[in-house]
């Protein structure tokens, strides 16, 4: 808002604290369908996390259907038809990574579905992986093998830590964001709403993850497709957004002890789909979730298990 005018209402309204400028944000990437295939590179890549995938380039992806778009929806799979020899380097599968890199932003992940199943480790995050931990890392949603901790987490280098009471739903883990701490454990947010993540997730139609990043705070919001207050513009996909009307966030990350400025900086959007690997595949962990013998042999033996890993995007919209 131009000074004079903001100085104006002042002037004239006697405002209170509320009445600080509206922290409108307008659409500037609106990713559905094909405008996935342009906007994001498929990044036939190693999986740095150890896990038993091998990531296609987007000329396969979409020949083998493990990539697929049309007008209103957007899917990145797994293969889930091929047994694997244990001299294979693993089971076929998608990483998108966006073009353009964003900073200030509100970002708005709407997903019909979510990979589940034993071995899976979906997530949709954002860093600069040049540039890591120096640019931050921000996972919006991830977890493993369908259980908790389903959570959203930063990853920063060190001098970055979040207050242990906060003004949010979730649930706080470790505190510390640096890399460095605890195996890169990151500074996590449990998420307490139910249909948040895996088969209850996609049972109720997926939902909508908000995450707005400023250099004042962080945080994530999320709506299950069934929820009744998930607010129009999320819903409706609209030109502008203003999270300071969504009510509390489930996970606030503020810069009361991290400056937040010098600890994110350009991020790309990245969505990925490992199975087993430093996580997911830790022997007490999947057999912890139920899951059978080990990780690795489970991925190799059973393709069939595979069919619901995959990611259905209805949009990602990027607001600036
Ligand atoms: C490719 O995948 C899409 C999305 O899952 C599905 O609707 C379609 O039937 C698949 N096409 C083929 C040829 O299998
Ligand atoms: C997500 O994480 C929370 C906290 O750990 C847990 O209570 C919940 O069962 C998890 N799963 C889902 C689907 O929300
Ligand atoms: C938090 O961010 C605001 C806005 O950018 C800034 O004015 C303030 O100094 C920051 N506080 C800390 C402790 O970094
Ligand atoms: C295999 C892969 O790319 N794994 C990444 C998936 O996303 C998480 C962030 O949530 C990264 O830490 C992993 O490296």
């Amino acid at each position: 808002m131009p000074g004079s005018m903001f100085f104006l209402l002042t002037a004239f309204l006697s405002l209170g604290p509320a009445l600080v400028p509206a922290a409108t944000y307008s659409l500037s990437d609106n990713f559905v369908g094909d405008g996935f295939l342009s906007g994001f590179e498929h990044q036939a890549i190693a999986d740095p996390t150890n896990g038993r995938v091998t990531y296609v380039d987007q000329v396969t992806a979409l020949a083998d259907n493990l990539t697929f778009a049309s007008s209103d929806s957007f899917v990145i799979r797994t293969d889930d038809t091929t047994v694997l020899a244990a001299s294979d380097p693993g089971r076929n599968s998608v990483r998108i990574r966006s073009l353009k890199t964003y900073t200030t932003h509100v970002i708005v992940l709407d997903i019909r579905h979510m990979p589940q199943g034993c071995a899976t480790w979906p997530a949709a995050w954002e860093t600069l992986e040049s540039d890591w931990p120096a640019s931050g890392e921000v996972d919006i949603v991830e977890g493993v093998n369908d259980i908790d901790p389903n959570a959203s987490t930063l990853h920063t280098s060190s001098g970055c830590t979040m207050p242990s009471s906060r003004d949010m739903t979730g649930t706080a883990t470790q505190l510390d964001c640096d890399t460095a701490v605890n195996g890169n454990a990151g500074c996590g947010v449990e998420v307490d709403k139910s249909n948040s993540y895996g088969p209850g997730f996609n049972a109720a139609g997926g939902g909508w993850y908000v995450m707005e990043r400023t250099d004042s705070f962080i945080r994530v919001f999320f709506w299950s497709r069934e929820d009744s207050s998930v607010p129009d513009e999320v819903q409706n996909g609209a030109s502008t957004v203003n999270p300071d009307n969504y009510g509390t966030p489930y996970a606030l990350f503020p810069n009361t002890s991290c400056d937040l400025d010098s600890h994110f900086g350009d991020n790309n959007i990245i969505i990925n789909l490992t199975l087993c690997g430093d996580w997911a595949g830790q022997d007490s962990i999947f057999s912890g979730a139920g899951c059978p013998g080990t990780c690795v042999d489970y991925v190799n033996n059973n393709p069939s298990a595979f069919t619901d890993a995959y990611w259905e995007f209805a949009a990602v919209r990027v607001y600036e």
